[in-house]
């Protein structure tokens, strides 16, 4: 029975809005995705498993403390200065270029403080953000676990998703890198290479930036093409694959076809590694509200066989998927997949 790891405070963080070409927009990346997964994996048998609690390490291994207390104090700072806005929401961005390179001050005002580690406007912090993203690092550490234990895949229901933040950023919905700090504490575990498939519809471009020039642990990221206009918009491109990266953008409108082709090939060129992450989206399904790709269930499903065909211990990453009637049985349709083999 697919063991799959759950916390209950993953659903502390409700981002309620978005603030997007200036207006606010209604998020998306709300509790009841986690909900709806969870649901669907209990319809299907699986096990659930309660996180448990692991210290800073292995987050601190990955992002930079001053991300992770800035995230941690964020939202008490923002309410104790009573300002208009319901969430945290950056103003002011502490570009490398404007300071020519040199660390920036750490602004006075509460409020300029954001720009120092947000890089878009999306990215909204308030009650409960913070404990949700730490409770998805407990979560994907739980599901490392178990696959350097007796386990050979298991599954982290992570949420807040986690693969555009780099190493001092966050963005694009996303607070802590929970793929990235499973890949580097599986890293650490096994002692050899390490692979990241990165299936979410969008670049995972913080976790290709975390890894840049480590030969150690492979990233592969199947996405719609950024070129066309999409997220992450100024990464996720070709021209940036070497000999541990591998970006596969694909064309909007893209089917099951050729999508399956690229997973197929960034499976190829995981094949090498001793254990695997899947930074597992659903969301370059057919209907999802934040992708044009076009992958069926039966897609996913044959996603799944692919990628355990690798016969690698393998983490399971909950990233996006943003289509509530679909999103646990995409997700329980790749586990299948996965569990096949
Ligand atoms: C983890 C993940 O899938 N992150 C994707 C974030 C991409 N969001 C881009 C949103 C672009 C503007 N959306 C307008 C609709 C706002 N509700
Ligand atoms: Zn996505």
């Amino acid at each position: 029975m697919l063991p799959f790891v759950w916390s209950d405070d993953c659903l502390r963080h409700e981002p309620v809005a978005e603030m997007w070409v200036g207006v606010r927009t209604t998020a998306t990346e709300v509790p009841a995705r986690a909900v709806a997964i969870r649901k669907a994996l209990a319809a299907a048998g699986a096990r659930e498993v309660t996180a448990t609690a692991h210290d800073d390490s292995a987050l601190l291994a990955v992002h930079d403390p001053a991300l992770v207390e800035f995230l941690r104090t964020a939202w008490d700072e923002w309410s104790a200065a009573a300002l208009p806005s319901d969430r945290v929401v950056p103003y002011v961005f502490a570009r490398s270029e404007l300071t020519s390179g040199r660390t920036p001050a750490t602004p006075a005002a509460v409020w300029a403080r954001p720009g120092l580690f947000a890089y878009d406007t999306m990215t909204l912090i308030g009650p409960g953000t913070w404990e949700a993203a730490r409770a998805a690092v407990d979560v994907a550490l739980t599901a490392v676990d178990l696959v350097t234990g007796r386990e050979r895949l298991a599954y982290a229901c992570c949420r807040p998703p986690g693969h555009h933040v780099t190493r001092s950023l966050y963005g694009g919905s996303c607070y802590l890198n929970n793929t990235a700090i499973a890949a580097a504490a599986l890293h650490t575990r096994v002692g050899g290479p390490v692979a990241v498939v990165d299936i979410d519809a969008h670049h995972g471009n913080g976790t290709q930036e975390l890894f840049l020039g480590r030969s150690d642990v492979l990233t592969a990221s199947v996405h719609v093409d950024p070129g066309t206009g999409w997220f992450p918009h100024f990464l996720g491109f070709a021209a940036e694959n070497d000999d541990a990266n591998l970006n596969l953008p694909l064309a909007p409108g893209t089917g099951d076809d050729e999508w399956l082709a690229a997973v197929r090939e960034a499976a190829e060129f995981a094949a090498p590694a001793q254990a695997l992450v899947v930074a597992l989206g659903v969301d370059a399904a057919a209907g999802d509200p934040e992708s044009p790709l076009e992958v069926t269930a039966a897609g996913y499903r044959e996603a799944g066989r692919i990628l355990g065909g690798l016969g690698l211990p393998t983490v399971v990453v909950q990233e996006g998927g943003y289509d509530l009637e679909t999103i646990g049985p995409l997700v329980v349709e790749t586990l299948t997949g996965l569990a096949t083999v």
